[in-house]
């Protein structure tokens, strides 16, 4: 099996897929569930059979009691509708579809209303291993189970309003790798040791042992200003993984007002994705 690529966000080399031509002005669109074909939830379910393998003991317990409750999709593309009526009741998020990847201003204004784009279509056979772009799997299985822990569902909507301000001050690129660095590739450490709730990861299925076990990325514990500067890989497993405690410390980062953070950035160089700072803490 080919290495999973992660999917990536935006900086796809190729036009976006999907079909932008019915979407509404927020980049929505409706799911219309009945037109995906057998084929479609058959692979679904083959894409969440071998994944949910990979969950116990690599996966953080909040994304993983989430994923439980959430076990009557293993058969077939959920219905985000369906969905919206459990997370709703948990932290107030909504599903909405989406053709694809949505412009950051779009995305964000989603998130601060807490509002999740989950992208309509699926992967073809031939992307099983390997996918540019996020389809369905990846943002539900990957991102889903994670909006219904109070805390990072918090966070996701203090995102989305940092993004909308972040948009003014021309300081996206920043925000883009505080996002990559722990939405989507994120690690936690427990009293059972390092847990993934990166969606990048956990809908990877050769990323998550890599992340958690492999001697050759570099693991540092979580430092915004140290994120911010990290450039990252969008064609193969991740060379660094940053470690929070909690994601009440993740929600805590973002409190402050970032423009001073962003002027001080301006001062600071970007690193390379597989760089060793001196001030970098390893976390074992
Ligand atoms: N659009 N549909 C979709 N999903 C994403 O995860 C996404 C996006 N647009 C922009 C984006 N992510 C990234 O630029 C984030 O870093 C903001
Ligand atoms: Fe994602």
């Amino acid at each position: 099996m080919g290495a999973e690529r992660p999917a990536n966000h935006g900086q796809s080399t190729h036009g976006l897929r999907g079909d932008y031509s019915r979407m509404r002005p927020d980049y929505t669109i409706e799911q219309d569930h009945g037109s995906y074909s057998a084929a479609e939830h058959e692979r679904w379910r083959r894409l969440y059979d071998r994944q949910i393998g990979l969950v116990p003991g690599r996966a953080c317990a909040e994304y993983e009691r989430a994923l439980r409750s959430l076990d009557e999709y293993e058969a077939g593309i959920p219905r985000f509708e369906d969905v919206n009526a459990k997370l709703g009741r948990a932290t107030g998020w909504t599903l909405v579809a989406v053709p694809g990847l949505v412009p950051d201003l779009a995305f964000f204004d989603h998130l601060a209303n807490r509002r999740f784009p989950v992208t309509r279509w699926i992967r073809e056979e031939s992307e099983l291993d390997y996918i540019v772009e996020p389809d369905v799997f990846h943002d539900f299985f990957g991102h889903v189970p994670m909006l219904f822990d109070p805390v990072f569902a918090d966070f996701m909507q203090a995102y989305g309003r940092g993004g909308l301000k972040a948009e003014g001050l021309g300081a996206l690129a920043w925000l883009a790798r505080l996002y990559w660095y722990t939405v989507e590739f994120g690690l936690v450490r427990t009293a059972a040791g390092l847990r993934v709730y990166g969606a990048g990861i956990l809908s990877s299925p050769g990323e998550v042992d890599h992340s958690l076990r492999s001697p050759r990325p570099r693991r540092v514990a979580f430092d915004l200003r140290r994120v911010m500067r990290s450039l990252y890989r969008i064609d193969t497993f991740q060379e660094t993984y940053f470690v929070i405690e909690s994601f009440a410390q993740l929600f805590d980062a973002t409190r402050p007002d970032f423009t001073a953070l962003y002027a001080e950035m301006r001062g600071l160089a970007d690193v390379p994705a597989d760089a060793a700072l001196p001030g970098d803490r390893l976390v074992a």
